[in-house]
Order: structure tokens, then sequence, then C-alpha cells
């Protein structure tokens, strides 16, 4: 199990915070083996010393930046360096820890600072850090250089799995080409995709929070847990504050309870007056070590809330949830799958004008910065994992599913606290008709739930009821259709009795609630015809009329979600059914609406009505 916490940055009157976001210098390795950089040592020197260098800008997908294909297309390590200029007291104090984070880089990545190394992390959307107090303080006089190294090769032993196939017929293909070829829908997009920063905290800090929450009438219990590091006697102060900033109850213990009368709940969007209401968590830790004492300060925002699972529901707070949401992708032109606050901003924007009160995070754990905005905005999530693309019977042995569980362990670590996390999906779509599924899936789910005990867990699945493997240990089933699409296409009017059987098979095989958790239709936007025809903006909507109909009448059973695949258009690699892309966005890739848009605006805004 993972030692060190992951708590977001954040400032404090003890910890200060230095971005580190904007140019740097870049250069693709281009050598035959993609080894030149190692071979000599690149991260020893600056980078313009060993050759050209381009300016790149962090957070962002290196792919779209350049006019060069061949940068857009690369496989193998980048490098990406900058320095900076530290302030002078992070030099002096030798009581200030000083942590460089990078918020994610995709795929394999490792991390320098003056030449020596600090980082490596196995896995491209979940955040890394390591202490380098002693490297900076080493020569206060020199800047500091941080060179990242940024591998996006995928293997079958990687999350998500792909395959380098190597091209040998030497009349058709030259000399030592290679295709990364993968099993998943969307651009393999690569760099550094999210803030880089230092943080200082004290030499004995909070390293860790977890808070767990329930409630009885309307009392409010926060159950927490403070761990901490670098001290060797530590006292404690921790207020829970409301929004007016007014302590509510507070405690003088590392773990415990606090209880809050007249409790005011999280509520999602639309389900209530005041949704996504938070509460502050506030430690305070005074620590001792054989020197000095250290007071260390870390406020976590706090949602209180519950949910459960019957067999027919999805529980928020004890009332019955029905998710009307969308699935996502981190996409958008240029920046790729670089955090970019003005897209997300759009982004919350466009849920709320839709009426969607959740998303799931197809089809790995995305930015923070957007789980946060879910919290306060009271936007449900499901949280995904990057386990998309398993259908490779070699992506199911053991080191496979070694790496897929330290990454849920990572995953959880990071997540846990989010109200808005309601459920954790382990993966997409996976071949769980094979016969090593039932293991892998078995472990894995058993050993998400021992993380945290507190959510359901699931895997989205296109299996066939009766043969997936993985369904008898999920607590809710989410399957994706494609009817009228990649089945018997074109032909809508088969979609009610494809839909009905689909769910009564799975309802009467399992009696779990189910959520529709992908459906949808390409639509290239300003397509017109009628009768609708496939890709056009009317076609997209009969295809989800269809499917709502259906939903109406399930809904009221067992059905208790659906959410439309997807959001936006986005990026995918280049093949023969995807025309710059994929389509089946209710948006552009710009956010522009399509005609469906329009259809699920007046459907989740119907469905918000009823069930308040
Ligand atoms: C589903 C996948 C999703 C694809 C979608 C599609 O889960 O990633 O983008 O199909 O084909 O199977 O549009």
């Amino acid at each position: 199990l993972l030692d060190n916490g992951m708590l977001f940055p954040r400032e404090s009157s003890s910890r200060e915070l230095k971005e580190l976001n904007g140019l740097w210098s870049f250069r693709a390795d281009r050598s035959p083996n993609r080894k030149q950089g190692f071979e000599r040592a690149w991260y020893k020197q600056r980078l313009a010393e060993t050759g050209p260098v381009i300016e790149m800008p962090v957070p962002a997908s290196y792919n779209d930046i350049t006019q060069d294909a061949t940068l857009r297309n690369f496989i193998g390590w980048v490098w990406y360096e900058r320095e900076v200029v530290l302030p002078a007291r992070w030099l002096a104090d030798e009581t200030t820890r000083v942590v460089l984070r990078v918020g994610s880089a995709h795929y394999y990545a490792m991390g320098w600072v003056n030449g020596v190394k600090v980082l490596e992390h196995n896995g491209g959307h979940l955040p890394f850090e390591a202490e380098i107090s002693r490297i900076i303080r080493k020569d206060p006089t020199m800047p500091c250089r941080i060179t990242i190294a940024v591998n996006n090769t995928l293997s079958l032993e990687t999350l998500p799995p792909g395959i380098i196939k190597y091209m040998d017929d030497r009349t058709q293909y030259p000399d030592g080409y290679f295709v990364q070829s993968i099993f998943f829908d969307f651009f393999n997009y690569a760099g550094i995709h999210r803030p880089v920063l230092l943080y200082t905290t004290p030499k004995a800090y909070v390293n860790d929070i977890t808070v767990v929450t329930d409630f009885l009438d309307d009392i409010g219990f926060v159950k927490y847990t403070i761990s901490v590091k670098g001290a060797v006697t530590a006292n404690m102060k921790v207020s829970l504050m409301d929004k007016s900033g007014k302590s509510v109850a507070c405690s003088n213990e590392q773990t415990g309870v606090l209880k809050v009368a007249n409790v005011q709940l999280w509520w999602p969007y639309l389900m209530h007056d005041n949704p996504g209401y938070l509460y502050s968590l506030e430690v305070r830790l005074m620590a001792a070590d054989e020197r000095a004492t250290h007071e260390d300060v870390y406020t976590l925002p706090v949602g209180i809330r519950t949910v459960k699972v019957t067999s027919t529901q999805f529980l928020i707070n004890n009332k019955p949830f029905y998710f009307h949401g969308v699935n996502k992708h981190e996409d958008s032109d240029i920046r790729g799958k670089g955090l970019d606050w003005p897209l997300v901003v759009k982004d919350f924007n466009l849920l709320k004008w839709l009426g969607a009160n959740s998303f799931r995070t197809s089809h790995y754990p995305y930015a923070e910065e957007i789980l946060q905005m879910c919290d306060r905005h009271g936007i449900v999530v499901i949280d995904e994992c990057p386990g998309v693309g398993i259908k490779d019977i070699r992506s199911f042995g053991n080191n496979s599913l070694g790496h897929h569980l330290d990454v849920m362990d990572e995953l959880v670590r990071r997540d846990k606290n989010h109200p808005s996390v309601v459920m954790w999906s382990v993966a997409n779509e996976p071949a769980a008709e094979m016969p090593p599924a039932e293991f892998y899936f078995k472990i894995l789910i058993r050993h998400t739930k021992g993380l945290d005990p507190t959510r359901p867990v699931t895997y989205i699945t296109a299996s066939n009821f009766a043969r997936d493997k993985g369904a008898p240990y999920v607590d809710v089933l989410c399957v994706n259709s494609y009817f009228s699409w990649y089945h018997d296409p074109g032909h809508t009017e088969v979609i009610p009795i494809q839909l009905n059987t689909q769910f009564e098979n799975w309802y009467g095989k399992y009696q779990k609630p189910i959520i529709q958790s992908e459906y949808g239709a390409d639509a290239v936007s300003g397509l017109h015809s009628d009768p609708p025809m496939m890709f056009t903006e009317e076609y997209q909507k009969v295809v989800l009329q269809n499917y709502h109909d259906v939903f109406d009448q399930k809904r009221k059973q067992y059905v208790v979600g659906e959410l439309i695949w997807n959001f936006a258009d986005f990026m995918t690699a280049q093949g023969l059914i995807r025309v710059v892309g994929n389509k089946k966005g209710i948006f552009t890739r710009q956010r522009q609406p399509k005609a469906a848009a329009f259809l699920l605006k007046d459907r989740y805004w119907r469905l918000a009505n009823e069930t308040v």
C-alpha cells in the first residue's frame, strides 16, 4: 500500500506554491532506439546544450502544437526542461520542505533536478511528486533546472494497453519502422498534461487526510483520519467550518468523528436548491522534532453525504438518484488533453445549461481541478481508471493485474475525499467474456472495495449478459450499446425491442440496478437529411429519442441512469470509420450544440423537475 499521501497542493499560512506552467524547452528524441537522451545524459546539462530545442507549453499535449506530422505521431521519449529561480527563504530555511509535483504526464515519466533523478512514474493520468529540498540547497547560487522526460509508448502491460508493431518487410517500410496500435477510441495524446509546481510544507507536515461522512436526522458525522510525517510529537487542532467560516465542530485528536448539528448535506445539482454544499476541514498541526516546533495548516473541502445501492436504486442521502448526464473526454483543439481553464469552465456552463447532473470520467481519471468543480457545483461523478481497451488475453496477466491494482491505489488515494465521486469504475469494455476475466475482476473489484468500502464499484461492459465474467462482482451494472449504429446500421426501428431485451436480460440475471453508460450515434455538425440518415443531426436525434422511450419505461423499475456518448466530438487515431475524430458529441469539439443537444436539454430539465 502507498505510504505517502497525495493531497492537492493548497496555499496556507504554512505552505507556499509556485506554478511552473508556461513555456518549457522541448525536444523529441528521434534517435533510432529513442534512447540517446539517456545515453548522453541530457538531464546533466541544459537541454539547449545537447541539441536543438523548441518552445513547448505546459500543460498541453505536444502533438497538435507544431506543423510537424512526425511530432504529432511521435512514439518514444520526449524531453522537457525549464529553469526556475527559487525564493531565497526556501533555500535558507532548513525546516522548509520543497516538493516538486507533476499533475500528470502521459505515459511514463522521469524527472531530474539539477541532473539528479527525483521522479519516476508509470501511468498517464495521476499525479506524482518528490521532495527536492536537499538537492536545491546544495548550491543555492545555481538556478534550479527541472528536466522531465515522458514516453507515450503503450504495451500490453500498460493502462491503457497497446502494442508496438514492427514492420519488417523492407520492400514496404523503411528500416526500423514501427507503429503504435491501440485498442481504445481516442487519440493517444502525450506530454505534460497537468500543472507542474513546487510547493512547500514545514518539516513536520500533514501527509494525508481521509474523511468518510454520514448523517442521522439533522446531525452530520465527519469521520476523519490524519496522517502526519516528520514529527516526533504532534498536537492537532481540527476544526470544521461552515461556508461562512464559522466553526461548527472541532477536536484535538488525530482521528475522530466530528458531529455537525443542523447539517447542510451535499446534494447533487438540480436535486436541491443549494447543491454542492461544502464545509472546510482545517487541520492545524503543531509538531516538534529534536530541534524546533513547526506548524502546518491544511484545509480540505468536505461535503457530507452518503451513497448506497439497493437491487433497484442508487441512493444519495437515502434518496433515489437518477443519473442524467454525459460521458466526457479531456480533449480539445490544439491543447489535446492539456488542462485548460477556459475549456473547463465552458464545459461546466454547458453541463448546467443541459441540465446534466453527472458524468463519467471516460476513460481515465480527470484533473483534480475538474473534480473540485464537481464538488462545488454538485455534479455527480463516476470516477474511471484508465482500464480501457483490455482486449488482448495477455493484458489479463499478473503484471497487468498488478499494475491495475497499483493504479487503483493511486486513484483512490487521490480522489477518496471528493463528495462528487460516488462510484469507482475499474474498466471500460474489457474482453470480459475471456476466461481469465473472472479472476481478474474478482481481485480488482475486491481490492478497490478494500481501499474504499464506502463507494460502489463497477466496470463498464459491452459484453453479452450471459457470458460476462466480471458482472457478478459489480454493485451496479453499467451497460454500453449502439443499436442501429454498429448493429443494424440505419434501422432505428429495432432500438425499442433490442434495448428492452438488453435491460430485461441483465436485470433478470443479476437483480442489480443498471446504468446505460453509453449510447449514441455519430453526427457531422451541419449534415441534415429527412428521413434521417446516418451521420446527420436528425439521425442522431432519432436514435436518442428511441432510447429515451425505453428509459422512460424502465427507469421507474431498475434503470438508474443514462449517460450519452459523448458530450463533445473528440480526436481519435486515424482510421476508416473516423472522420477527423469521433463525431458522437452532442456538442462539436469547439463546444457548439448540434440538434441533439437541445433534445437532451429538454429531457434533462424535465427529468430534474420530476425527481425534485
Ligand atoms: C464505445 C467506447 C468508446 C467509443 C464508442 C464509439 O467505450 O470509447 O468512443 O464506443 O465507438 O465502445 O463511439
